[in-house]
């Protein structure tokens, strides 16, 4: 799993000349740490088909002579797809003018008298890591972290947390006692699967849909409720909008609205951890929306060598927009080789896949000080927002498939029970344990004072600038002639 995608390039080109299986295992074994086995027999197996199509393959790609070029028709498109090769090219001419290359700023280029276009997309799509059937059964033959119960239990627990806060916190924002909420459905496996493979001083750059991880961290409910109510208790001071958590403490860094303003970020931050010498990553999270704007942050990473972790939840939807019409590749994780970022693939509703993936992503990153990108393919359950329909853009069977069939918390619920670690009586007291502390949190955020209207202006410059205490004056002017408009429950 951790080397299949690994710099396939190098490995295959190694691999051309080392044919036989026990050589290439040695190249692998350089790769690998010495506590993940990394010699699965499918990825052995996948990399031999590929190697044997490479090596008997013909170029399909040469072109008999300049001449052939020039008189080539637009609409002969089968012709066209004759001159599309493989990712891989062969380099079988022995002319030594023509293997000369060119040595190039950023390495030797070799020539080719082929003339040969990277085709736009592989003819199999790049294979999801996955460890539990949907019956909760481990997959014979997958290789996976183990997880001891006490661990266990609690990523089941905190997966059924988050997903009665977002039931309760849903609600409350229906009822108009909350201006806005999103919640994670669909999503706990990547939330909390994430939080239990990471260690507290990872540093967290989100997006919006992993609270898991805060929850995972010690955030308490209080302290979701707070910051959702906007009371002079949130860490925010109600200078954010809902959702838009943040904790210093708990290193996680505060939400912005603008999506993908996260990754570039997180390219710097990880740089500091590495001029520092941190034993340390950071995860930084995007939807599948994000990719059309994370040039600068994944390039910078890697020109870099920043320690970051990006993880793409491509859970099939920015809004409105599907998949298929925000990229046109085999999702996120092929964009990771163009630049130069080592990526894979995983199951984003298999906990104990995305467990392993992350510790064993997380582990290369730190080692190697580079950073990684990890798809993990999953489904939004809920609308995106409470500003949000998505019945009006997708299908009800859609959703109810996903909410049910593919849940990733009953799925973990099954493995953890077969295990004898969980129990229904477990569920109802739990799930009336969590019910009961969450309404609990809405009734003190409720009552608890808004933050005073000066905390509006502190807390950004150690001394508050001329324009800032101009535009506070201003304020409160404001405040003074239309008092009527201005929230009751706000202390000037
Ligand atoms: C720069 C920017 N453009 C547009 C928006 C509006 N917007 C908010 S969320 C969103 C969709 C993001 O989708 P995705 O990244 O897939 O995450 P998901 O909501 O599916 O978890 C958009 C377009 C924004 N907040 N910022």
């Amino acid at each position: 799993m951790t080397i299949l995608l690994a710099n396939s390039r190098t490995i295959i080109t190694k691999f051309l000349k080392n044919t036989n299986v026990s050589s290439f295992k040695n190249i692998l074994k350089q790769r690998c740490t010495e506590n993940h086995s990394c010699f699965h027999p499918n990825i052995l197996a996948s990399y031999k088909t590929l190697a044997g199509d490479l090596i008997s393959g013909k170029p399909r790609g040469l072109l008999a002579s300049s001449a052939a070029v020039l008189t080539f028709r637009r609409q002969e498109s089968a012709r066209a797809e004759e001159l599309v090769e493989a990712v891989t090219y062969t380099e079988e001419n022995n002319d030594d003018d023509v293997n000369k290359g060119i040595d190039f700023s950023d390495g030797r280029v070799t020539f080719t008298p082929q003339m040969q276009f990277i085709s736009e997309s592989s003819e199999k799509r790049v294979p999801c890591y996955r460890v539990l059937d949907d019956d909760g059964y481990t997959i014979t033959g997958s290789i996976f972290e183990q997880v001891d119960e006490e661990t266990a239990v609690k990523m089941y627990k905190s997966m059924v947390t988050l997903q009665i806060m977002d039931t309760i916190f849903y609600e409350a924002q229906r009822q108009g006692r909350l201006s806005f909420y999103l919640t994670s459905s669909g999503e706990e496996a990547i939330n909390i699967a994430t939080a239990a493979a990471l260690t507290p001083d990872d540093i967290i750059l989100p997006q919006y849909r992993e609270p898991g991880i805060l929850l995972w961290r010690g955030f308490t409910l209080q302290q979701f409720a707070n910051q959702l109510f906007g009371t002079k208790d949130g860490e925010d001071k109600g200078r954010q909008m809902p959702i838009h958590y943040g904790s210093k403490q708990l290193n996680y860094f505060t939400i912005s609205s603008p999506i993908a303003t996260q990754l570039p970020q997180a390219a710097g931050v990880a740089y500091s951890l590495k001029m520092d010498n941190k034993e340390a990553c950071v995860v930084a999270f995007m939807g599948d929306g994000c990719t059309s704007d994370f040039h600068a942050g994944l390039n910078f990473a890697a020109v870099m060598e920043a320690p970051v972790l990006f993880i793409c939840r491509n859970n099939g939807w920015a809004i409105s927009t599907p998949t298929s019409e925000q990229f046109r590749s085999d999702g996120v994780v092929v964009k990771g080789q163009a630049y130069g970022i080592r990526s894979m693939r995983v199951d984003g509703n298999d906990t104990l896949a995305v467990y392993s993936a992350i510790r064993t992503a997380r582990e290369m990153v730190i080692r190697e000080q580079k950073p990684m990108l990890v798809e993990a393919l999953t489904y939004r359950v809920g609308h995106h927002s409470t500003s949000d329909d998505s019945t009006k853009y997708r299908s009800t069977n859609e959703i109810e498939h996903w909410k049910t069939d593919r849940n990733p918390a009953n799925k973990f619920r099954k493995w953890v029970q077969k295990k004898g670690w969980w129990a229904e009586e477990d569920e109802t007291k739990l799930r009336s344990s969590i019910r009961k502390e969450v309404l609990s949190a809405i009734q003190v955020a409720d009552k608890t004072e808004k933050p005073y209207l000066e905390d509006l202006f502190t807390d950004v410059y150690d001394r508050v600038p001329l324009n800032l205490r101009e535009q506070e004056k201003s304020l409160r002017e404001t405040i003074k002639k239309h008092h009527q408009d201005f929230p009751a429950d706000v202390p000037v």
